[in-house]
């Protein structure tokens, strides 16, 4: 089978009753994913060595954001390697002027590593943003609930059919859920923030700012790539890697180097974190 390409508005039908257009990765996109397996692996021994440094009990964010970055580490590992990733297949339909409509086979790789991977590590990110501002159990819970309901909408949205609510409705309901963990940091984390001190405060919009920019432009590329499929899947790996780099651990290290040097950042969970449950 050689033809990829649909009959065009002149033409006739083509003989092929279903072209297939295939859109997966090549070589830039394979080697996009080790580069940034093996970047998250250094980063990752990196910060665990940051830990060790700091007594256990200022060693919160160091343990949050480590992990972070493990998990970020096996889901490139996954991907570069060929797991995680399945073909999506959907049709699109063609309508033609003077011939009857034709059709075309989508085929697209999914890398569902991705969400697995953000559905772990978006809450850790936000549990440091909440730590960070002193948010209480309550909101910390909520806004990571409405993370975890983003991340798996978007996998939905992800296998959605064309030509049906599924994709674009899933990826509303995801955006939706988006605009409550946006919600949570911008308004209680904030408030929350400049009540724990004036430098915490600052700190704070600056690195919460950050990753408000940044976590916002997924749901863009998501709907470039993903959705609308305008972008190749090489081009779509790319994207992904410099927003990943810049939300892991240049975050990591941006929210690591200023804790060791700004002691309003610690955090106080009393027993559970350095003594045991029993007391002193
Ligand atoms: C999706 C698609 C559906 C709509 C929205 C999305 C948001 C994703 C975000 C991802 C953040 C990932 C991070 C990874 C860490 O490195 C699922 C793309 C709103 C915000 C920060």
């Amino acid at each position: 089978l050689t033809a990829t390409h649909t009959a065009s508005h002149t033409s006739l039908p083509t003989v092929i009753p279903d072209p297939i257009d295939r859109q997966f990765a090549g070589d830039d996109g394979k080697k996009t994913l080790w580069v940034i397996f093996v970047a998250m692996t250094i980063a990752s021994a990196a910060f665990a060595a940051m830990s060790w440094r700091v007594p256990v009990q200022r060693r919160l964010y160091h343990v949050v954001t480590t992990l972070i970055l493990i998990i970020a580490s096996i889901s490139y590992f996954a991907m570069a390697t060929g797991h995680g990733v399945s073909v999506h297949k959907t049709i699109v339909r063609h309508q033609n002027d003077h011939v009857p409509d034709t059709t075309t086979e989508v085929q697209r790789q999914v890398f569902w590593a991705r969400y697995v991977d953000w559905a772990l590590t978006t809450p850790l990110l936000l549990l440091d943003l909440s730590l960070l501002a002193g948010l209480n159990g309550a909101h910390i819970l909520m806004a990571v609930v409405a993370d975890i309901i983003m991340i798996l909408t978007g996998l939905f949205a992800a296998f959605g059919s064309e030509g049906t609510p599924q994709k674009w409705g899933w990826y509303t309901i995801a955006c939706i859920a988006y605009l409550v963990v946006i919600w949570h940091l911008a308004v209680n984390g904030r408030a929350q923030a400049n009540a724990r001190s004036q430098k915490v405060g600052s700190f704070f919009l600056a690195i919460a700012g950050y990753t408000l920019i940044l976590w916002t432009a997924y749901p863009i590329v998501w709907g470039i790539a993903d959705g609308s499929r305008k972008l190749s899947v090489d081009a779509e790996i790319i994207a992904y890697a410099v927003l990943d780099v810049l939300a892991k651990p240049i975050f990591g290290i941006w929210l690591l180097v200023t804790h060791a040097n700004m002691p309003e950042t610690n955090i106080d969970l009393g027993g559970f974190w350095s003594y045991g449950f029993g007391g002193e």
